[in-house]
């Protein structure tokens, strides 16, 4: 299939877009490059020494003989965009490119707006595109578990069948995010449900957990083409924090009581995921959600994993109970499904395959390039 990767140049797309591409799909990325323009102004780097995208992509191709087009440009620029589809005529985008870290956006107004002006825009541009002229292009989109928020009730996958007055229907599933990024996945959701539902796109929405680890087949190959791993208080989440944390001996952040549990996936499902979705298309009309994490865990529960791991490599880890700087629930019951990929053939790897070859090696052979002063939370939710 030819697959246009949306923010191929970041953490999610670039191994989505080789493992792709080793796959045999004919591959493009595009990226703004934006996310690299945003760790300059908030002086945060990778832990891991990235390369510029085009000689990421000249690595691939003289290892591999593979051909991955690159465009660079902005998708809240429609023009750019409609004539980047029309030379690449994708069968199906995979669209991670967006401003994804909920700190990021809760810095003040601008950053708010930024956020949601560049999330909403860039998926609204692509879905009129669709209509216009690529209408049987099946979107993928990366949304998140965080826009169900932490209901007292089981989490579906997008969509709860509910009695009201002796009527019945299935309707989208209700939404309370945690943040100015989280809320402006839920706006891309309901654009994207009413193209499927008002144009007859065909879409799937891929809610998916955070995302830990950085070793694929393909990034693993050369050192060029390693992925980025992000352990600052904006960018980094929390179980990639947690190894870098342990690696330096810094005292693990678990943010108040610890008690927040999310949905949790090794890389190497996130890729299998969009590889599954694609295999798999939804059908004309249709706005499929899959929840995509492979184990839940509490922010508690994956320090003392981190603790216990860090001993193999004679690490003595100590866990920091620090004030929350979100306001989220600290304590809260937490059951989501995510049958959906399963169902269609996902095999995940677990927790405690990639704690040591994916995580605290990585952030041991690297803890030269951290930065401690980025290391403690500096944005907060509070008015
Ligand atoms: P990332 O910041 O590493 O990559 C995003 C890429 O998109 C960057 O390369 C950036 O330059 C590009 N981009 C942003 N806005 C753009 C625009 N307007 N036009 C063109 N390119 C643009 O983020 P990531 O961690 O790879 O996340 C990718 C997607 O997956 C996001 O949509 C995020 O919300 C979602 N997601 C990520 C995680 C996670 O744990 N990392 C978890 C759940 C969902
Ligand atoms: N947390 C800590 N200590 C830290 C960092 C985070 O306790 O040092 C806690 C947070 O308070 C929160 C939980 O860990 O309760 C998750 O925080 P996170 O920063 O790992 O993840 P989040 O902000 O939710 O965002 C990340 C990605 C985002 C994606 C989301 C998936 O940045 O793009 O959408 O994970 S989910 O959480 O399922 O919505």
């Amino acid at each position: 299939m030819r697959v246009l990767v949306i923010g191929g140049d970041g953490y999610c797309g670039w191994a989505t877009a080789l493992y792709l591409s080793n796959k045999g799909h004919q591959v493009g990325i595009l990226d703004s490059l934006v996310r690299r323009h945003w760790d300059l102004e908030l002086c945060v780097e990778t832990l891991t020494p990235i390369a510029p995208i085009q000689q990421r992509i000249q690595r691939w191709r003289d290892l591999t003989g593979k051909v991955i087009d690159l465009f660079i440009g902005d998708i809240t620029n429609y023009d750019f965009l409609f004539k980047t589809l029309h030379k690449f005529q994708p069968d199906a985008i995979v669209h991670f490119g967006e401003q994804r870290s909920a700190p990021f956006s809760m810095i003040d107004r601008e950053h708010a707006v930024l956020t949601q002006v560049n999330n909403v825009t860039g998926t609204l541009n692509i879905l009129y595109a669709m209509k216009e002229d690529f209408p049987d292009c099946h979107l993928v989109k990366l949304g998140t578990m965080g826009e169900y928020g932490t209901p007292n009730i089981d989490i579906e996958e997008g969509y709860i069948t509910i009695e009201h007055n002796g009527r019945k229907d299935t309707l989208p599933y209700p939404k309370q995010p945690g943040s100015m990024y989280h809320l402006s996945k839920v706006h891309d959701s309901h654009n994207i449900h009413f193209a499927c539902r008002i144009w007859g796109l065909r879409a799937t929405d891929l809610n998916q957990g955070v995302v830990y680890g950085v070793l694929t087949e393909e990034t693993g190959m050369d050192e060029l083409l390693i992925n980025r791993l992000d352990y600052d208080g904006v960018f980094g989440t929390a179980l990639n924090r947690f190894c870098i944390q342990a690696a330096i001996d810094h005292p693990i952040t678990v943010y108040g009581k610890g008690g927040q549990t999310r949905g949790f996936l090794d890389i190497r499902d996130t890729v299998r995921c969009i590889e599954l979705a694609i295999a798999n298309p939804a059908a004309p009309g249709e706005f499929r959600v899959f929840n995509q994490f492979t184990e839940q865990f509490s922010v508690s529960d994956l320090a003392l994993k981190v603790k216990e791991a860090g001993k193999a490599l004679g690490l003595k880890v100590e866990i920091n109970n620090l004030e929350n700087p979100r306001i989220e629930k600290e304590e809260h019951y937490f059951n989501a499904k995510n049958t959906n990929l399963l169902d269609l053939g996902l095999q995940p790897h677990y927790l405690s395959d990639a704690l040591l070859d994916s995580l605290l090696n990585f952030a041991v052979k690297y803890k030269q390039r951290v930065d401690n002063n980025q290391i403690l939370p500096k944005v907060t939710w509070q008015r």
